[in-house]
Protein backbone atom coordinates (compact mmCIF):
# COMPACT_ATOMS: atom_id res chain seq x y z
CA UNK A 1 0.00 0.00 0.00
CA UNK A 2 1.24 3.38 -0.90
CA UNK A 3 2.06 5.41 2.06
CA UNK A 4 -0.44 7.65 3.39
CA UNK A 5 0.04 11.68 2.14
CA UNK A 6 -0.02 14.68 4.30
CA UNK A 7 -2.71 17.07 3.70
CA UNK A 8 -6.32 15.98 2.87
CA UNK A 9 -5.40 12.74 2.67
CA UNK A 10 -4.26 11.71 6.13
CA UNK A 11 -6.15 10.24 8.58
CA UNK A 12 -8.32 12.15 10.64
CA UNK A 13 -6.24 13.21 13.77
CA UNK A 14 -7.65 12.38 17.12
CA UNK A 15 -10.23 15.27 18.77
CA UNK A 16 -7.87 17.79 20.62
CA UNK A 17 -8.40 17.93 24.31
CA UNK A 18 -8.54 22.02 25.66
CA UNK A 19 -10.73 25.30 24.15
CA UNK A 20 -11.16 25.68 20.41
CA UNK A 21 -9.86 28.40 18.99
CA UNK A 22 -6.74 30.49 17.65
CA UNK A 23 -5.89 32.90 20.82
CA UNK A 24 -4.28 30.84 23.21
CA UNK A 25 -2.18 30.96 25.74
CA UNK A 26 0.55 29.20 27.86
CA UNK A 27 0.79 30.21 31.36
CA UNK A 28 4.38 30.04 33.37
CA UNK A 29 3.85 28.11 36.99
CA UNK A 30 5.95 27.38 39.83
CA UNK A 31 6.88 28.35 43.62
CA UNK A 32 6.66 31.56 44.43
CA UNK A 33 10.57 33.68 44.17
CA UNK A 34 11.86 30.79 41.25
CA UNK A 35 12.50 33.46 38.78
CA UNK A 36 9.23 33.53 36.75
CA UNK A 37 8.40 36.98 36.02
CA UNK A 38 12.51 37.39 35.14
CA UNK A 39 12.26 34.57 32.51
CA UNK A 40 8.72 36.08 31.40
CA UNK A 41 10.66 39.84 30.99
CA UNK A 42 13.29 37.87 29.17
CA UNK A 43 10.86 36.05 26.94
CA UNK A 44 8.96 38.50 26.10
CA UNK A 45 11.23 41.69 26.50
CA UNK A 46 8.71 43.04 28.79
CA UNK A 47 8.63 45.10 32.22
CA UNK A 48 6.96 42.73 35.10
CA UNK A 49 8.03 43.31 38.76
CA UNK A 50 10.43 40.70 39.36
CA UNK A 51 11.55 41.14 43.26
CA UNK A 52 13.32 39.32 45.68
CA UNK A 53 10.88 37.99 47.46
CA UNK A 54 7.66 35.53 47.66
CA UNK A 55 4.44 36.87 45.90
CA UNK A 56 6.17 39.60 44.15
CA UNK A 57 3.65 38.92 41.12
CA UNK A 58 -0.07 38.71 42.28
CA UNK A 59 -2.29 39.21 39.44
CA UNK A 60 -0.92 37.38 35.93
CA UNK A 61 1.34 39.87 33.18
CA UNK A 62 0.27 38.48 29.75
CA UNK A 63 2.28 39.42 26.73
CA UNK A 64 2.73 38.21 23.23
CA UNK A 65 6.14 36.95 22.03
CA UNK A 66 7.15 36.33 17.90
CA UNK A 67 7.79 32.95 17.05
CA UNK A 68 10.75 32.39 15.53
CA UNK A 69 10.69 30.78 12.32
CA UNK A 70 13.80 30.56 9.29
CA UNK A 71 10.55 29.87 7.20
CA UNK A 72 8.92 33.12 7.96
CA UNK A 73 12.39 35.24 7.60
CA UNK A 74 13.12 33.75 4.04
CA UNK A 75 9.54 34.73 2.54
CA UNK A 76 10.41 37.89 3.98
CA UNK A 77 13.58 38.14 2.45
CA UNK A 78 11.61 37.17 -0.89
CA UNK A 79 8.69 39.36 -1.26
CA UNK A 80 10.29 42.03 0.90
CA UNK A 81 6.85 43.37 1.86
CA UNK A 82 5.83 46.63 3.39
CA UNK A 83 4.40 44.60 6.39
CA UNK A 84 5.46 41.88 8.00
CA UNK A 85 3.61 39.89 10.81
CA UNK A 86 4.89 36.88 12.24
CA UNK A 87 3.03 34.31 14.25
CA UNK A 88 2.71 34.89 18.01
CA UNK A 89 3.03 33.20 21.45
CA UNK A 90 0.74 34.46 24.23
CA UNK A 91 2.32 34.35 27.22
CA UNK A 92 0.96 34.54 31.02
CA UNK A 93 3.24 35.09 34.11
CA UNK A 94 1.11 33.95 36.67
CA UNK A 95 1.61 34.18 40.81
CA UNK A 96 3.30 31.43 42.61
CA UNK A 97 1.76 28.76 44.39
CA UNK A 98 2.70 27.34 47.62
CA UNK A 99 2.13 23.99 49.15
CA UNK A 100 -1.87 24.47 50.29
CA UNK A 101 -3.28 26.55 47.61
CA UNK A 102 -5.52 24.27 46.49
CA UNK A 103 -7.16 24.74 50.21
CA UNK A 104 -6.84 28.39 49.56
CA UNK A 105 -2.62 28.88 51.14
CA UNK A 106 -1.17 32.04 49.74
CA UNK A 107 -3.83 33.35 47.79
CA UNK A 108 -3.44 29.63 46.35
CA UNK A 109 -7.29 29.31 45.19
CA UNK A 110 -7.23 33.16 43.06
CA UNK A 111 -4.14 31.63 41.49
CA UNK A 112 -5.25 28.60 40.51
CA UNK A 113 -8.05 29.83 38.47
CA UNK A 114 -5.31 31.70 36.54
CA UNK A 115 -4.07 28.76 35.39
CA UNK A 116 -7.41 27.62 34.26
CA UNK A 117 -7.67 30.66 31.87
CA UNK A 118 -4.54 29.33 29.96
CA UNK A 119 -4.19 26.81 27.65
CA UNK A 120 -0.68 25.20 28.64
CA UNK A 121 1.60 25.25 31.38
CA UNK A 122 5.61 26.41 31.25
CA UNK A 123 6.46 24.52 34.78
CA UNK A 124 9.56 26.69 35.94
CA UNK A 125 11.61 25.33 38.50
CA UNK A 126 14.49 26.86 40.27
CA UNK A 127 17.82 24.66 40.04
CA UNK A 128 20.24 27.23 41.08
CA UNK A 129 21.82 27.77 44.60
CA UNK A 130 21.61 31.67 45.75
CA UNK A 131 21.62 32.39 49.45
CA UNK A 132 20.53 35.99 48.75
CA UNK A 133 17.22 34.48 47.26
CA UNK A 134 14.33 33.71 49.30
CA UNK A 135 12.97 30.23 48.94
CA UNK A 136 9.64 29.23 50.33
CA UNK A 137 10.82 26.24 51.89
CA UNK A 138 13.62 27.01 53.13
CA UNK A 139 15.95 25.24 50.76
CA UNK A 140 16.72 23.93 47.31
CA UNK A 141 15.29 20.94 46.31
CA UNK A 142 13.84 21.03 42.45
CA UNK A 143 12.43 17.36 42.75
CA UNK A 144 10.29 18.33 45.65
CA UNK A 145 8.84 21.59 44.32
CA UNK A 146 8.36 19.59 41.17
CA UNK A 147 6.20 17.65 43.36
CA UNK A 148 4.63 20.41 45.18
CA UNK A 149 3.53 22.56 42.23
CA UNK A 150 2.14 19.27 40.13
CA UNK A 151 0.42 17.83 43.61
CA UNK A 152 -1.39 21.48 44.26
CA UNK A 153 -2.82 21.32 40.71
CA UNK A 154 -3.91 17.92 40.66
CA UNK A 155 -5.61 18.43 44.16
CA UNK A 156 -7.49 21.51 43.18
CA UNK A 157 -9.00 19.31 39.94
CA UNK A 158 -9.79 17.01 42.87
CA UNK A 159 -11.65 19.48 45.04
CA UNK A 160 -13.50 20.91 41.69
CA UNK A 161 -14.30 17.46 40.54
CA UNK A 162 -16.17 17.05 43.88
CA UNK A 163 -18.46 19.27 43.62
CA UNK A 164 -19.57 17.84 40.37
CA UNK A 165 -18.80 14.30 40.76
CA UNK A 166 -21.54 14.00 43.80
CA UNK A 167 -24.86 16.02 42.29
CA UNK A 168 -24.29 13.65 38.84
CA UNK A 169 -24.05 10.41 41.06
CA UNK A 170 -27.06 11.48 43.10
CA UNK A 171 -28.73 12.02 39.64
CA UNK A 172 -26.89 8.80 38.03
CA UNK A 173 -27.98 6.30 41.10
CA UNK A 174 -31.69 7.77 41.42
CA UNK A 175 -32.18 5.90 37.61
CA UNK A 176 -33.36 9.02 35.88
CA UNK A 177 -32.44 7.47 33.24
CA UNK A 178 -30.60 10.46 31.54
CA UNK A 179 -28.24 9.16 29.04
CA UNK A 180 -26.21 12.20 28.79
CA UNK A 181 -25.57 12.46 32.55
CA UNK A 182 -24.94 8.92 32.87
CA UNK A 183 -22.38 9.67 30.25
CA UNK A 184 -20.82 12.47 31.86
CA UNK A 185 -21.18 10.67 35.28
CA UNK A 186 -18.92 7.98 33.91
CA UNK A 187 -16.15 10.45 32.20
CA UNK A 188 -15.65 12.24 35.89
CA UNK A 189 -15.55 9.12 37.58
CA UNK A 190 -12.60 8.34 35.76
CA UNK A 191 -11.00 11.43 35.87
CA UNK A 192 -11.32 11.02 39.21
CA UNK A 193 -9.83 7.73 39.94
CA UNK A 194 -7.34 8.80 38.03
CA UNK A 195 -6.69 12.06 39.96
CA UNK A 196 -6.77 10.06 43.29
CA UNK A 197 -4.09 7.72 41.43
CA UNK A 198 -1.91 10.57 41.57
CA UNK A 199 -2.14 11.08 37.56
CA UNK A 200 -3.03 14.25 35.33
CA UNK A 201 -6.30 13.71 32.88
CA UNK A 202 -4.03 14.01 30.22
CA UNK A 203 -1.98 10.81 31.00
CA UNK A 204 -4.81 8.71 30.13
CA UNK A 205 -6.72 7.54 26.74
CA UNK A 206 -9.83 8.81 25.80
CA UNK A 207 -12.27 8.71 22.88
CA UNK A 208 -13.68 11.54 20.90
CA UNK A 209 -17.27 11.24 22.85
CA UNK A 210 -15.36 11.21 26.47
CA UNK A 211 -13.11 14.35 25.05
CA UNK A 212 -16.28 16.20 24.03
CA UNK A 213 -17.31 15.90 27.83
CA UNK A 214 -13.88 16.68 29.11
CA UNK A 215 -13.74 19.99 27.44
CA UNK A 216 -16.66 21.13 28.83
CA UNK A 217 -14.81 20.98 32.40
CA UNK A 218 -11.26 22.13 31.08
CA UNK A 219 -9.38 20.68 33.90
CA UNK A 220 -6.27 21.76 34.83
CA UNK A 221 -4.47 19.13 34.73
CA UNK A 222 -5.70 18.35 31.14
CA UNK A 223 -3.41 20.86 29.96
CA UNK A 224 0.18 20.27 28.42
CA UNK A 225 3.30 21.18 30.39
CA UNK A 226 6.80 21.98 29.40
CA UNK A 227 8.87 21.73 32.38
CA UNK A 228 11.75 24.61 32.48
CA UNK A 229 14.76 24.32 34.66
CA UNK A 230 16.35 27.84 35.96
CA UNK A 231 19.54 26.93 36.22
CA UNK A 232 22.69 29.26 36.92
CA UNK A 233 24.72 30.90 34.03
CA UNK A 234 27.67 28.46 35.15
CA UNK A 235 25.72 24.91 35.39
CA UNK A 236 24.18 26.24 31.91
CA UNK A 237 27.44 26.75 30.30
CA UNK A 238 28.44 23.14 31.87
CA UNK A 239 25.31 21.42 30.82
CA UNK A 240 26.03 20.08 34.59
CA UNK A 241 24.03 20.86 37.87
CA UNK A 242 23.89 18.16 41.15
CA UNK A 243 19.91 18.31 41.02
CA UNK A 244 19.62 17.58 37.22
CA UNK A 245 19.29 13.20 37.89
CA UNK A 246 16.95 13.80 40.56
CA UNK A 247 14.85 16.01 38.56
CA UNK A 248 14.98 13.60 35.67
CA UNK A 249 14.30 10.37 37.94
CA UNK A 250 10.92 12.82 38.84
CA UNK A 251 9.60 13.48 35.34
CA UNK A 252 10.60 9.30 34.23
CA UNK A 253 8.09 8.33 37.64
CA UNK A 254 6.00 11.23 37.05
CA UNK A 255 5.36 12.36 33.72
CA UNK A 256 7.38 10.04 31.44
CA UNK A 257 8.61 11.42 28.10
CA UNK A 258 6.94 15.05 28.89
CA UNK A 259 9.41 18.34 27.57
CA UNK A 260 12.09 19.56 29.88
CA UNK A 261 14.11 22.38 28.95
CA UNK A 262 17.11 23.70 30.61
CA UNK A 263 17.69 27.46 30.64
CA UNK A 264 19.35 30.07 32.94
CA UNK A 265 17.31 33.20 33.75
CA UNK A 266 20.54 34.72 34.76
CA UNK A 267 21.92 34.48 31.09
CA UNK A 268 18.71 35.56 29.57
CA UNK A 269 18.46 38.56 31.87
CA UNK A 270 22.57 39.83 31.33
CA UNK A 271 21.98 39.44 27.61
CA UNK A 272 18.32 41.27 27.60
CA UNK A 273 20.36 44.26 29.31
CA UNK A 274 23.55 43.79 26.96
CA UNK A 275 23.23 47.29 24.19
CA UNK A 276 23.03 45.38 20.83
CA UNK A 277 23.09 41.85 19.18
CA UNK A 278 26.60 42.43 18.44
CA UNK A 279 27.44 42.09 22.11
CA UNK A 280 24.74 39.04 22.52
CA UNK A 281 26.17 37.10 19.70
CA UNK A 282 29.48 37.89 20.93
CA UNK A 283 29.16 36.68 24.57
CA UNK A 284 27.17 33.60 23.76
CA UNK A 285 30.52 32.74 21.42
CA UNK A 286 32.87 33.03 23.57
CA UNK A 287 30.66 30.95 26.13
CA UNK A 288 30.32 28.52 23.12
CA UNK A 289 26.13 28.47 24.21
CA UNK A 290 23.27 29.54 22.81
CA UNK A 291 19.69 31.09 24.77
CA UNK A 292 17.15 28.98 25.35
CA UNK A 293 14.48 31.36 24.43
CA UNK A 294 14.01 30.16 21.09
CA UNK A 295 13.22 26.71 21.40
CA UNK A 296 11.13 27.62 24.35
CA UNK A 297 8.81 30.19 22.46
CA UNK A 298 8.78 27.61 19.42
CA UNK A 299 7.87 24.59 21.81
CA UNK A 300 5.32 26.10 23.83
CA UNK A 301 3.73 27.72 20.74
CA UNK A 302 3.25 23.62 19.66
CA UNK A 303 2.25 22.38 22.92
CA UNK A 304 -1.11 24.71 22.31
CA UNK A 305 -1.55 22.27 18.96
CA UNK A 306 -1.31 25.22 17.45
CA UNK A 307 0.41 25.93 13.61
CA UNK A 308 0.53 28.54 10.69
CA UNK A 309 -0.18 29.45 7.44
CA UNK A 310 1.84 32.04 5.27
CA UNK A 311 0.12 34.33 2.51
CA UNK A 312 2.47 36.30 0.90
CA UNK A 313 2.75 39.27 -1.47
CA UNK A 314 4.27 42.78 -1.76
CA UNK A 315 2.01 44.58 0.61
CA UNK A 316 2.43 41.51 3.84
CA UNK A 317 4.14 38.72 4.38
CA UNK A 318 2.03 37.08 7.38
CA UNK A 319 1.88 33.94 9.49
CA UNK A 320 -1.87 33.36 10.50
CA UNK A 321 -1.99 30.95 13.54
CA UNK A 322 -4.56 27.96 13.21
CA UNK A 323 -5.33 24.99 15.36
CA UNK A 324 -3.37 22.23 14.43
CA UNK A 325 -6.35 19.57 11.54
CA UNK A 326 -8.02 23.27 10.82
CA UNK A 327 -9.41 22.55 7.29
CA UNK A 328 -9.07 24.93 4.38
CA UNK A 329 -11.79 27.24 4.91
CA UNK A 330 -11.73 27.60 8.73
CA UNK A 331 -8.21 28.72 8.01
CA UNK A 332 -9.83 31.47 5.12
CA UNK A 333 -12.21 32.68 7.82
CA UNK A 334 -8.80 33.67 9.96
CA UNK A 335 -8.09 36.34 7.73
CA UNK A 336 -12.20 37.37 7.09
CA UNK A 337 -15.12 35.32 7.70
CA UNK A 338 -16.38 36.43 4.19
CA UNK A 339 -13.19 34.53 3.31
CA UNK A 340 -15.06 31.35 4.55
CA UNK A 341 -18.52 31.80 4.05
CA UNK A 342 -17.48 32.43 0.13
CA UNK A 343 -14.94 29.80 0.09
CA UNK A 344 -14.28 28.36 -3.44
CA UNK A 345 -10.81 26.72 -3.21
CA UNK A 346 -7.08 27.27 -1.77
CA UNK A 347 -4.18 27.42 -3.88
CA UNK A 348 -1.22 26.16 -2.00
CA UNK A 349 2.01 25.97 -2.14
CA UNK A 350 4.21 23.83 0.46
CA UNK A 351 6.73 25.55 1.67
CA UNK A 352 9.58 23.31 0.77
CA UNK A 353 8.25 23.31 -2.43
CA UNK A 354 8.42 27.78 -2.37
CA UNK A 355 11.85 27.14 -0.98
CA UNK A 356 13.10 24.44 -3.30
CA UNK A 357 12.22 26.80 -6.59
CA UNK A 358 12.40 30.29 -4.89
CA UNK A 359 9.10 31.82 -6.35
CA UNK A 360 5.31 31.11 -7.64
CA UNK A 361 6.38 31.15 -11.27
CA UNK A 362 8.87 28.32 -10.83
CA UNK A 363 6.61 26.24 -8.17
CA UNK A 364 4.19 26.29 -10.69
CA UNK A 365 5.85 24.89 -13.73
CA UNK A 366 7.13 22.27 -11.64
CA UNK A 367 3.60 21.25 -11.17
CA UNK A 368 3.66 21.92 -7.70
CA UNK A 369 1.11 24.58 -6.94
CA UNK A 370 -1.84 22.82 -6.23
CA UNK A 371 -5.66 23.82 -5.77
CA UNK A 372 -7.41 22.52 -2.84
CA UNK A 373 -11.14 22.13 -1.66
CA UNK A 374 -12.56 22.70 1.00
CA UNK A 375 -11.84 19.42 2.73
CA UNK A 376 -8.09 20.08 2.68
CA UNK A 377 -6.33 19.82 5.91
CA UNK A 378 -4.18 22.92 6.47
CA UNK A 379 -0.45 21.92 6.71
CA UNK A 380 2.10 23.76 9.04
CA UNK A 381 4.09 26.32 6.93
CA UNK A 382 1.66 25.99 3.80
CA UNK A 383 1.61 29.14 1.42
CA UNK A 384 -1.96 30.10 0.76
CA UNK A 385 -4.09 32.60 -1.53
CA UNK A 386 -7.80 31.83 -1.07
CA UNK A 387 -10.43 32.20 -3.64
CA UNK A 388 -13.59 33.27 -2.49
CA UNK A 389 -17.19 34.28 -3.71
CA UNK A 390 -17.38 38.32 -2.64
CA UNK A 391 -20.85 37.93 -2.76
CA UNK A 392 -22.03 39.91 -5.75
CA UNK A 393 -20.80 37.00 -7.66
CA UNK A 394 -17.33 38.38 -8.11
CA UNK A 395 -14.71 35.84 -7.81
CA UNK A 396 -11.63 37.69 -5.23
CA UNK A 397 -8.27 36.28 -4.31
CA UNK A 398 -6.20 36.94 -1.72
CA UNK A 399 -2.59 38.34 -2.17
N1 LIG B 1 20.61 33.98 40.98
C1 LIG B 1 19.50 34.07 40.25
N2 LIG B 1 18.51 34.87 40.69
C2 LIG B 1 17.39 34.94 39.96
C3 LIG B 1 17.20 34.20 38.77
N3 LIG B 1 15.96 34.45 38.28
C4 LIG B 1 15.43 35.32 39.14
N4 LIG B 1 16.27 35.62 40.15
C5 LIG B 1 16.02 36.52 41.27
O1 LIG B 1 15.06 35.91 42.10
C6 LIG B 1 14.14 36.88 42.63
C7 LIG B 1 12.74 36.47 42.27
O2 LIG B 1 12.57 36.55 40.87
P1 LIG B 1 11.14 36.71 40.21
O3 LIG B 1 11.37 36.61 38.75
O4 LIG B 1 10.42 37.88 40.75
O5 LIG B 1 10.44 35.38 40.76
P2 LIG B 1 8.93 34.88 40.61
O6 LIG B 1 9.00 33.42 40.44
O7 LIG B 1 8.23 35.66 39.57
O8 LIG B 1 8.35 35.21 42.05
P3 LIG B 1 6.80 35.47 42.51
O9 LIG B 1 6.21 36.49 41.61
O10 LIG B 1 6.97 35.96 43.89
O11 LIG B 1 6.14 34.15 42.46
C8 LIG B 1 14.59 38.22 42.02
O12 LIG B 1 15.38 38.87 42.98
C9 LIG B 1 15.40 37.81 40.82
O13 LIG B 1 16.40 38.79 40.52
C10 LIG B 1 18.27 33.37 38.34
O14 LIG B 1 18.19 32.71 37.30
N5 LIG B 1 19.40 33.34 39.12
MG1 LIG C 1 6.57 36.87 39.67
Amino acid sequence: MPPKKKGDEAEKPPPLIGRIGTNLKIGIVGLPNVGKSTFFNCLTKSQAQAENFPFCTIDPNESRVPVPDKRWDFLCETYEPLSKVPAFLNVVDIAGLVKGAHEGQGLGNAFLSNIGACDAIFHCVRAFADEDIVHVEGDVDPSRDLEIIHDEIRLKDIEYIKKHLEPLERNVTRGGGDKKKKEEYDVLKKVNDLLHEGKWVRQCMWDAKEIDILNVHLFLTSKPVIYLVNLSEKDYTRKKNKWLVKIKEWIDKTDKGATVILFSGALELALLEMQSDEEREAYLKEKEITSALEKIIVTGYKALNLCYFFTCGKDEVKAWTIQVGAKAPQAAGRIHTDFEKGFIMAEVMAYDDFFEHKSEAEVKAHGKYKQKGRDYTVIDGDIIYFKFNAGAGLTAKKK
